[in-house]
Protein backbone atom coordinates (compact mmCIF):
# COMPACT_ATOMS: atom_id res chain seq x y z
CA UNK A 1 0.00 0.00 0.00
CA UNK A 2 1.59 3.32 -0.82
CA UNK A 3 1.57 6.05 1.33
CA UNK A 4 -0.60 8.60 -0.19
CA UNK A 5 -0.84 11.45 2.50
CA UNK A 6 0.31 12.54 5.88
CA UNK A 7 -2.24 13.95 7.72
CA UNK A 8 -1.33 16.30 10.90
CA UNK A 9 -2.50 17.00 14.29
CA UNK A 10 -2.20 20.59 15.27
CA UNK A 11 -1.60 21.58 19.17
CA UNK A 12 1.44 19.37 20.48
CA UNK A 13 2.61 17.96 17.41
CA UNK A 14 3.14 21.49 14.83
CA UNK A 15 4.28 23.15 17.65
CA UNK A 16 3.37 23.53 21.34
CA UNK A 17 0.55 25.57 22.13
CA UNK A 18 -0.57 24.13 24.88
CA UNK A 19 1.04 26.37 27.17
CA UNK A 20 0.15 29.57 25.13
CA UNK A 21 -3.93 27.86 25.41
CA UNK A 22 -3.10 27.73 28.66
CA UNK A 23 -2.95 31.07 29.30
CA UNK A 24 -6.25 32.05 27.46
CA UNK A 25 -8.30 30.29 29.44
CA UNK A 26 -6.53 31.91 32.43
CA UNK A 27 -6.36 35.36 30.99
CA UNK A 28 -9.80 34.60 30.06
CA UNK A 29 -11.22 33.62 33.70
CA UNK A 30 -9.35 36.58 35.00
CA UNK A 31 -10.71 39.06 32.71
CA UNK A 32 -14.35 38.00 33.88
CA UNK A 33 -13.10 38.02 37.72
CA UNK A 34 -13.45 34.72 38.21
CA UNK A 35 -11.03 32.57 40.52
CA UNK A 36 -10.04 29.76 38.18
CA UNK A 37 -6.40 29.27 37.29
CA UNK A 38 -5.41 26.56 35.55
CA UNK A 39 -1.69 25.62 36.77
CA UNK A 40 0.44 23.00 34.55
CA UNK A 41 -0.90 19.63 36.55
CA UNK A 42 -4.45 21.06 36.54
CA UNK A 43 -4.24 21.57 32.62
CA UNK A 44 -2.36 17.93 31.99
CA UNK A 45 -5.18 16.71 33.73
CA UNK A 46 -8.02 18.57 31.89
CA UNK A 47 -6.59 18.12 28.35
CA UNK A 48 -7.90 14.52 28.64
CA UNK A 49 -10.98 16.18 27.41
CA UNK A 50 -10.12 17.79 24.02
CA UNK A 51 -12.10 21.33 23.51
CA UNK A 52 -12.07 23.99 24.66
CA UNK A 53 -15.46 24.26 25.05
CA UNK A 54 -15.81 20.83 26.42
CA UNK A 55 -12.97 21.17 28.81
CA UNK A 56 -14.19 24.21 30.39
CA UNK A 57 -17.46 22.41 30.55
CA UNK A 58 -16.17 19.41 32.31
CA UNK A 59 -14.52 21.74 34.62
CA UNK A 60 -17.46 24.07 35.90
CA UNK A 61 -19.79 20.52 35.85
CA UNK A 62 -16.71 18.47 38.24
CA UNK A 63 -14.74 21.39 40.17
CA UNK A 64 -17.29 24.57 40.06
CA UNK A 65 -21.13 22.94 39.83
CA UNK A 66 -22.39 26.09 41.44
CA UNK A 67 -20.99 28.60 39.37
CA UNK A 68 -23.09 29.08 36.47
CA UNK A 69 -26.74 27.76 36.41
CA UNK A 70 -27.72 24.82 34.20
CA UNK A 71 -29.52 27.38 31.75
CA UNK A 72 -27.07 29.62 31.25
CA UNK A 73 -24.02 27.13 31.03
CA UNK A 74 -24.03 26.57 27.43
CA UNK A 75 -24.45 30.11 26.30
CA UNK A 76 -21.65 31.09 29.27
CA UNK A 77 -19.42 28.94 28.42
CA UNK A 78 -19.19 29.17 24.32
CA UNK A 79 -19.21 33.01 25.32
CA UNK A 80 -15.57 32.24 27.29
CA UNK A 81 -14.40 30.52 24.61
CA UNK A 82 -14.59 33.05 21.87
CA UNK A 83 -13.40 35.17 24.40
CA UNK A 84 -10.29 32.30 24.92
CA UNK A 85 -9.76 31.94 21.38
CA UNK A 86 -9.59 35.91 20.69
CA UNK A 87 -6.81 35.85 23.47
CA UNK A 88 -5.13 33.13 21.81
CA UNK A 89 -4.56 34.08 18.62
CA UNK A 90 -3.99 37.35 19.80
CA UNK A 91 -1.23 36.21 22.14
CA UNK A 92 0.43 33.82 18.67
CA UNK A 93 0.32 37.52 16.68
CA UNK A 94 1.98 39.15 19.29
CA UNK A 95 4.93 36.69 19.63
CA UNK A 96 6.49 33.94 17.25
CA UNK A 97 5.49 30.46 18.61
CA UNK A 98 8.34 28.21 16.42
CA UNK A 99 6.80 24.70 14.96
CA UNK A 100 8.57 22.36 16.68
CA UNK A 101 11.50 20.54 15.71
CA UNK A 102 11.72 19.00 12.07
CA UNK A 103 7.86 20.09 11.40
CA UNK A 104 8.71 22.64 8.92
CA UNK A 105 11.54 20.32 7.22
CA UNK A 106 9.05 17.40 6.76
CA UNK A 107 6.40 19.10 5.68
CA UNK A 108 8.70 20.93 3.11
CA UNK A 109 10.32 17.45 1.44
CA UNK A 110 6.60 15.92 1.52
CA UNK A 111 5.19 18.97 -0.10
CA UNK A 112 8.12 19.00 -2.82
CA UNK A 113 7.63 15.13 -3.22
CA UNK A 114 4.31 15.73 -3.97
CA UNK A 115 2.96 13.69 -0.59
CA UNK A 116 -0.73 15.26 -0.15
CA UNK A 117 -1.11 16.91 3.45
CA UNK A 118 -3.71 17.78 6.27
CA UNK A 119 -4.81 18.61 9.06
CA UNK A 120 -7.18 16.91 11.38
CA UNK A 121 -7.31 18.69 14.66
CA UNK A 122 -9.60 19.43 17.95
CA UNK A 123 -8.65 22.79 18.12
CA UNK A 124 -10.64 25.68 16.85
CA UNK A 125 -9.96 27.23 12.82
CA UNK A 126 -8.61 30.50 13.65
CA UNK A 127 -5.96 28.78 16.27
CA UNK A 128 -4.64 26.85 12.87
CA UNK A 129 -4.13 30.45 10.58
CA UNK A 130 -2.57 32.01 13.73
CA UNK A 131 -0.15 29.49 14.66
CA UNK A 132 1.00 29.41 10.36
CA UNK A 133 0.46 32.69 9.63
CA UNK A 134 2.99 34.15 12.65
CA UNK A 135 5.26 31.11 13.04
CA UNK A 136 8.75 32.12 11.99
CA UNK A 137 8.56 28.63 9.82
CA UNK A 138 7.78 28.92 6.16
CA UNK A 139 4.82 26.46 6.35
CA UNK A 140 1.32 27.92 6.02
CA UNK A 141 -2.17 27.03 5.47
CA UNK A 142 -2.32 26.54 1.70
CA UNK A 143 -0.04 23.96 2.10
CA UNK A 144 -2.65 21.36 3.43
CA UNK A 145 -5.01 20.85 0.95
CA UNK A 146 -7.91 19.50 3.44
CA UNK A 147 -8.15 21.11 6.78
CA UNK A 148 -10.01 19.02 9.33
CA UNK A 149 -10.96 21.67 12.59
CA UNK A 150 -12.63 21.02 15.88
CA UNK A 151 -15.91 22.77 15.18
CA UNK A 152 -16.72 20.64 11.77
CA UNK A 153 -17.85 17.47 13.37
CA UNK A 154 -19.88 16.84 16.70
CA UNK A 155 -17.55 14.44 18.47
CA UNK A 156 -13.91 15.40 19.22
CA UNK A 157 -11.18 13.16 19.70
CA UNK A 158 -10.45 10.42 20.88
CA UNK A 159 -13.89 10.04 18.61
CA UNK A 160 -13.04 9.19 15.00
CA UNK A 161 -15.09 11.38 13.51
CA UNK A 162 -12.20 14.71 12.45
CA UNK A 163 -10.26 12.19 10.86
CA UNK A 164 -13.34 10.38 8.83
CA UNK A 165 -14.32 13.64 8.13
CA UNK A 166 -10.88 14.48 7.17
CA UNK A 167 -10.38 11.19 5.17
CA UNK A 168 -13.76 11.68 3.05
CA UNK A 169 -12.30 14.84 1.93
CA UNK A 170 -9.03 13.54 0.45
CA UNK A 171 -10.94 10.77 -1.03
CA UNK A 172 -8.72 8.31 0.86
CA UNK A 173 -8.76 5.16 2.94
CA UNK A 174 -7.01 5.77 6.43
CA UNK A 175 -4.94 2.76 5.57
CA UNK A 176 -3.71 4.90 2.60
CA UNK A 177 -2.23 7.50 5.35
CA UNK A 178 -0.57 8.25 8.21
CA UNK A 179 -1.68 10.22 10.97
CA UNK A 180 1.33 12.12 12.92
CA UNK A 181 -0.17 12.95 16.26
CA UNK A 182 1.28 13.68 19.94
CA UNK A 183 -1.22 12.63 22.19
CA UNK A 184 -3.17 9.22 23.51
CA UNK A 185 -6.75 10.92 22.19
CA UNK A 186 -5.19 11.66 18.96
CA UNK A 187 -3.95 8.27 18.95
CA UNK A 188 -7.59 6.60 19.36
CA UNK A 189 -9.08 9.25 17.34
CA UNK A 190 -6.79 7.68 13.94
CA UNK A 191 -6.76 4.63 15.04
CA UNK A 192 -10.83 4.69 15.54
CA UNK A 193 -10.51 5.88 11.54
CA UNK A 194 -8.24 3.51 10.53
CA UNK A 195 -5.34 5.70 9.72
CA UNK A 196 -1.73 4.22 11.46
CA UNK A 197 -0.20 7.06 13.69
CA UNK A 198 3.42 7.88 15.03
CA UNK A 199 3.64 9.86 18.20
CA UNK A 200 6.10 13.10 18.59
CA UNK A 201 5.05 13.53 22.16
CA UNK A 202 4.67 16.95 23.69
CA UNK A 203 5.39 18.37 27.15
CA UNK A 204 2.35 17.22 27.96
CA UNK A 205 2.02 14.06 26.36
CA UNK A 206 5.29 12.42 27.16
CA UNK A 207 4.15 9.81 29.77
CA UNK A 208 1.11 8.98 28.28
CA UNK A 209 0.90 5.02 26.66
CA UNK A 210 0.58 5.05 23.19
CA UNK A 211 -0.24 1.17 22.07
CA UNK A 212 -0.33 0.24 18.37
CA UNK A 213 1.29 3.18 17.39
CA UNK A 214 3.60 2.86 14.34
CA UNK A 215 6.14 4.85 16.55
CA UNK A 216 6.80 6.78 19.16
CA UNK A 217 9.56 9.88 19.49
CA UNK A 218 10.10 12.58 21.91
CA UNK A 219 10.44 14.53 18.50
CA UNK A 220 10.66 14.29 14.75
CA UNK A 221 14.83 15.18 15.08
CA UNK A 222 16.82 17.58 13.33
CA UNK A 223 20.27 16.38 11.78
CA UNK A 224 21.62 18.66 14.60
CA UNK A 225 19.33 17.47 17.33
CA UNK A 226 18.39 13.87 16.64
CA UNK A 227 15.16 12.32 17.91
CA UNK A 228 14.73 10.04 20.92
CA UNK A 229 13.00 6.74 19.86
CA UNK A 230 10.56 5.95 22.44
CA UNK A 231 9.02 2.66 20.66
CA UNK A 232 9.20 1.75 17.16
CA UNK A 233 12.25 0.40 14.51
CA UNK A 234 13.99 3.63 13.37
CA UNK A 235 16.40 1.63 11.69
CA UNK A 236 19.25 3.63 12.95
CA UNK A 237 17.89 6.92 12.12
CA UNK A 238 18.53 10.13 13.83
CA UNK A 239 15.78 11.79 12.44
CA UNK A 240 12.30 11.29 10.74
CA UNK A 241 12.25 12.03 6.99
CA UNK A 242 9.70 10.59 4.43
CA UNK A 243 11.56 7.83 3.72
CA UNK A 244 11.26 6.71 6.97
CA UNK A 245 7.58 6.97 7.28
CA UNK A 246 7.40 5.51 4.30
CA UNK A 247 9.13 2.37 5.28
CA UNK A 248 6.92 2.58 8.56
CA UNK A 249 3.78 3.04 6.68
CA UNK A 250 4.89 -0.24 3.74
CA UNK A 251 6.12 -2.57 6.86
CA UNK A 252 3.73 -1.43 9.65
CA UNK A 253 6.04 -1.06 11.77
C1 LIG B 1 -5.85 20.01 21.22
C2 LIG B 1 -7.11 20.32 21.92
C3 LIG B 1 -7.69 21.70 21.82
C4 LIG B 1 -6.74 22.72 22.43
C5 LIG B 1 -7.44 24.03 22.72
O1 LIG B 1 -6.20 19.86 19.87
O2 LIG B 1 -7.69 19.44 22.52
O3 LIG B 1 -8.89 21.70 22.55
O4 LIG B 1 -6.28 22.21 23.68
O5 LIG B 1 -8.04 24.52 21.54
P1 LIG B 1 -5.30 18.90 18.86
P2 LIG B 1 -9.60 24.96 21.55
O6 LIG B 1 -4.20 18.25 19.67
O7 LIG B 1 -6.30 17.92 18.32
O8 LIG B 1 -4.76 19.85 17.82
O9 LIG B 1 -9.80 25.80 22.80
O10 LIG B 1 -9.80 25.73 20.27
O11 LIG B 1 -10.34 23.66 21.58
MG1 LIG C 1 -2.48 17.27 19.80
Amino acid sequence: MTLKALIWDVDGTLAETEEAHRAAFNRTFSARGLDWEWDWDKYRDLLRVTGGVERMTHYVRTERPDALPDDAMVETVHAMHKQKTAEYVAALQRGELPLRPGVARLLAEARDAGMRLAIATTTSAPNISALLDHSPDPVRLDWFEVVGAGGVIPNKKPAPDIYLWTLERLGLSGADCLAMEDSRNGLDSATAAGVPAVITTSSYTRDQQFPGALAVADSLGEPDAPMQLVSGDGRGRRWIDLDLLRQWHRNGR
